[in-house]
């Protein structure tokens, strides 16, 4: 299903009838919707995307796999050669290990996973809220890239990921497209740069933590990228968001690790595809040299019946 986005609730609205939890999505695609916010995308933003391809330059956005130590373990690669072909396996490939997306199985809201599924209907072979939905749907249309760590730098003030991961409010991400030139329309996969690898490549052996720069923990973030109707936001940082959760987030209850987190909204109320660790870089550095910072983004994780996650297959044309 597709929704003309003109017709759907502001953020304030979404649950207000208590049908629904406040601040969720849940119905509006249809009360049996496993596939979220890429609905927002429409046949007719695919083809505006392929207008924005007009060079052919081409932008791999997938670190290799094992490219990060962080908290996951790493793949072990066998080849079984005989001398004339080779088959080859991994062990243990955690798919959100480097380069991901976040499937709807990622994370639950506190009311549930999205739709309401409640967590252990999501087992292995059972295609409910897989990452496969999206495989199947394929997801591709408009990106933008919004170069905070640039805009940051730029006035002075770069960015910082550890000891404590800077918070990045929506105004900041508003300036940052301002200064750009860039504006964001319903439908708009966003990419949002923090420089999190080049920190990683300095602090190797020590950022194991995955501490970084990344979305505030704050309801403002998601009624900007509601209100927007972002359908994917994908960074190069450990989780999108701040890490650790930002100190002073509203959202904040107690000390614990996940408190406050955005995650649970994100995915499990807003249905929104989650992107971490993505390779921003080389787009960075072209769309800092042509002025131009929308792309067409092609994402096509793995049909893994009931995945949680996956390498994004990602692509931006210019
Ligand atoms: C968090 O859960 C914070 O990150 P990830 O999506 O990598 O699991």
């Amino acid at each position: 299903m597709t929704t003309n986005s003109d017709s759907l609730p502001s953020y304030k609205e979404l649950g207000a009838d208590h049908t629904t939890p406040e601040g969720s999505t849940w119905g509006l695609f249809g009360a049996d919707d496993e596939i979220g916010a890429p609905n927002l995308i429409t046949a007719e933003m695919v083809v505006q995307a392929a207008a924005l391809v007009r060079r052919g330059a081409t932008f791999s956005l997938d670190y290799p796999i094992n490219h990060f130590q962080l908290r996951r373990p790493q793949a072990e690669h066998t080849i079984l050669a005989d001398g004339v072909s080779n088959d080859d396996f991994l062990d243990r490939f955690y798919l959100q290990g480097t380069s991901q997306i976040d499937g709807l199985r990622h994370f639950a809201a506190d009311t549930g996973f999205y739709g309401g599924r409640r967590g252990e209907q999501l087992i292995v072979g059972d295609p409910t809220l897989g990452i496969n939905r999206w495989a199947d749907r394929c997801l591709v249309g408009r990106g933008v890239l919004a170069d905070v760590a640039r805009y940051c730098a730029d006035q002075g003030r770069p960015l910082a990921h550890e000891p404590l991961g800077d918070p990045i409010p929506v105004d900041l991400i508003d300036a940052c497209l301002a200064a750009q030139g860039t504006a964001l329309r319903p439908g708009t996969m966003l990419l949002l740069r923090t420089d999190y690898p080049s920190h990683y490549r300095r602090a190797r052996g020590t950022a194991t933590q995955g501490f970084g720069a990344g979305l505030a923990q704050a309801p403002e973030t998601l009624a900007w990228l509601w209100d927007h109707r972002i359908p994917l936001i994908a960074a190069d940082n450990v989780a999108v968001e701040a890490l650790p959760v930002w100190k002073d987030s509203p959202l904040r209850t107690d000390d614990s690790y996940a408190s406050g987190l955005l995650h649970g909204a994100l995915i499990g109320h807003l249905g929104l595809v989650v992107g971490e660790l993505w390779d921003l870089e080389a787009l960075a550095a072209d769309c800092r040299n042509d002025g131009v910072y929308e792309f067409m983004l092609v994402v096509k994780p793995l049909n893994l019946i009931g995945g949680v996650g996956s390498p994004p297959n990602a692509t931006a044309i210019k």
